[in-house]
């Protein structure tokens, strides 16, 4: 089956095409197709408003993952805004701009949140979603994954994300856990 991949970030469709692939879908690039403004509240909504306005433009199945980071301290923020927090417009900018605001701050526990949804063209949707609990170093350590990976050490790990392969981290993670649900829920029945 047809699949197209609504998301813009490389390192998700990395995830989500390793995380899949025993399921032998055809998956699909985005390519060239706009993706709708995030003006959603929850990370279900806009990844809703993603992949519905995908699966509707290309009258395929379409998935989308939204995602982002809560830290204690600050109130959970930035949770859905992940992707802009403080404006920036970069990974790097982004984990400077993180690390600036918690310099001095002992309560470095935060939790990623990941929710997949597959949009059907004909209007319905499946919903997953994932969560990782870890905390946030002062500084940023390997050079692997994306985003906020290289600050985060999940709960029971000494490594960050940064510094794991991507089976490593997908075994563990919030968007692992999600498309693993995902891909229990649409697995062949094998014989008994
Ligand atoms: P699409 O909307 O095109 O999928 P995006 O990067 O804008 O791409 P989101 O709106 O879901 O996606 O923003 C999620 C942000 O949260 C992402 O840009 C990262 O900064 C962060 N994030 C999410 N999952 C992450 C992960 O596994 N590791 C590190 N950072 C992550």
């Amino acid at each position: 089956r047809q699949v197209t991949v609504a998301t813009g970030n490389a390192g998700k469709v990395r995830e989500i095409a390793e995380a899949l692939a025993d399921l032998g879908w055809d998956l699909r690039p985005l390519g060239g197709l706009p993706m709708p403004e995030e003006t959603g509240a929850t990370y279900e909504e806009n990844a809703a408003l993603k992949a519905c306005t995908v699966a509707l433009m290309t009258r395929t199945l379409a998935l989308a993952d939204d995602s982002g980071i809560e830290v204690a301290a600050l109130n959970g923020e930035p949770g859905v805004y992940s992707a802009r927090f403080g404006n920036r417009s970069s990974d790097l900018e982004r984990n400077l701009y993180l690390l600036e605001k918690m310099r001095g701050q002992a309560d470095r526990r935060a939790k990623f949140v990941s929710v997949v949804i597959l949009a059907h063209p004909n209007g319905h949707i499946e919903s997953y979603q994932g969560e990782l609990c870890g905390t946030l170093l002062e500084g940023p350590r390997g050079d692997g994954g994306f985003g906020y990976d290289p600050l985060f050490v999940p709960d029971g790990e000494t490594r960050t994300l940064g510094e794991m392969s991507v089976a490593e981290k997908q075994a563990i993670s919030h968007r692992g856990k999600a498309l693993a649900a995902l891909k229990a829920a649409h697995q062949p029945v094998s014989e008994p």
